[in-house]
């Protein structure tokens, strides 16, 4: 929640570095035409800790993906209606899915039409029947190494917030979803004020532990549907979803003022650092360009008149 923290808190906060959260489980869809075979396979990745979820009909796949962020897709070779390799290519061919592992698991025991089916795309070929251990190790190495592929392409690898990539997407989904639900969508720009006299007085490293500082901060502070990203070097934005612009404007200012008073150590020396931001607001504005803009403008605001401060 936008809830102020008290000091003692804000300690915990730049601490907690070692903030953890439960590792979410793998997302297995599983696809088989045969209830039985289907259900014993997902029972096998449950008692594993994945969280499963059957197709039976080819044709209801692409449907149980939408929203199950999928990590892999086991796939039957032979299905009624279509083959997996037909299914795979359909899926190759669906915007989001283009890297989505995708895994045979069938009793195809020849391996012309084995390389035949996984020419399409297919990642993998386990033959059924298959013993639970080895299911479980060929799945979550597979699903695990997806997940790095994709935290790689959407994260920042030095404090692990969303991209600049990422978080322009997010801001144009959340100013497309703010329209249908007739809410409001803010968007901030944060930049550290002097941060090239920071790594400059006390080096990079000591830089990066204030943008990591910082980072861990804004998580911390904004609702779990809010995103924040690194933007840029020393640039930071955060989307505030459901909220007007006096409130985030109100928020931005308590995480500023907190902010300035941490005080960072560097070979006993003591120091503090500001930020300044610039909020534009849906939907007194209507697209995300003009939003970015009107942000980058506030923030510019914000510079010249003084740093430390939230321009709106
Ligand atoms: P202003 O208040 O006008 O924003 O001044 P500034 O010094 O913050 O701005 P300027 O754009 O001149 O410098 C930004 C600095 O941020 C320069 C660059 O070395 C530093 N920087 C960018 N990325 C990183 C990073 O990943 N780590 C560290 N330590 N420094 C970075
Ligand atoms: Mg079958
Ligand atoms: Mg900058
Ligand atoms: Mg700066």
């Amino acid at each position: 929640c936008h809830k102020p923290i008290r000091s003692t808190e804000l300690l915990d906060v730049l601490d907690g570095l070692t903030m953890t959260h439960p590792p979410e489980p793998f997302h297995i869809l599983v696809v088989d035409d045969e209830p039985d075979t289907a259900n014993y396979h997902a029972l096998v990745l449950q008692e594993a800790g994945m969280l499963t979820r059957i197709v039976s009909d080819p044709a209801h796949v692409l449907e149980a993906l939408t929203g199950f962020n999928a990590d892999l897709v086991l796939m039957d070779m032979y299905l009624p209606q279509c083959s997996g390799a037909e299914l795979a290519t359909l899926l190759r061919q669906t915007p989001g899915y283009l890297s989505l592992p995708i895994v045979f698991l069938s009793s195809e025991t020849n391996t012309g039409r084995q390389y035949q089916a996984m020419k399409v795309g297919v990642d993998g070929f386990l033959n059924k029947p298959i013993q639970a251990d080895t299911l479980i190790a060929e799945v979550s190495m597979r699903a695990e190494r997806m997940r790095t592929l994709r935290s790689l392409m959407i994260r920042d690898s030095l404090t692990g917030l969303y991209n600049h990539t990422t978080t322009k997407h997010f801001l144009d989904s959340e100013i497309a979803s703010a329209s249908r639900r007739n809410s409001t969508t803010c968007f901030a720009m944060i930049d550290l004020d002097y941060f090239k006299k920071v790594n400059d007085t006390y080096g990079h490293a000591m830089g990066d532990q204030v943008l990591v500082a910082l980072s861990r901060l804004l998580q911390q502070r904004v609702r779990q549907s809010d995103v924040v990203g690194r933007y840029g070097g020393e640039e930071f934005a955060v989307v505030l979803t459901d909220i007007d612009l006096e409130r985030a404007k109100a928020i931005l200012d308590q995480l500023r003022e907190d902010f300035a008073r941490v005080k960072f150590f560097a070979n006993g020396i003591e120091f503090t650092c500001s930020f300044s931001c610039g909020v534009a607001a849906f939907p007194r504005l209507e697209t995300a360009l003009e939003i970015g803009e009107a942000a980058d403008k506030a923030l510019y605001q914000a510079k010249r008149e003084g740093r430390n401060q939230v321009v709106a």
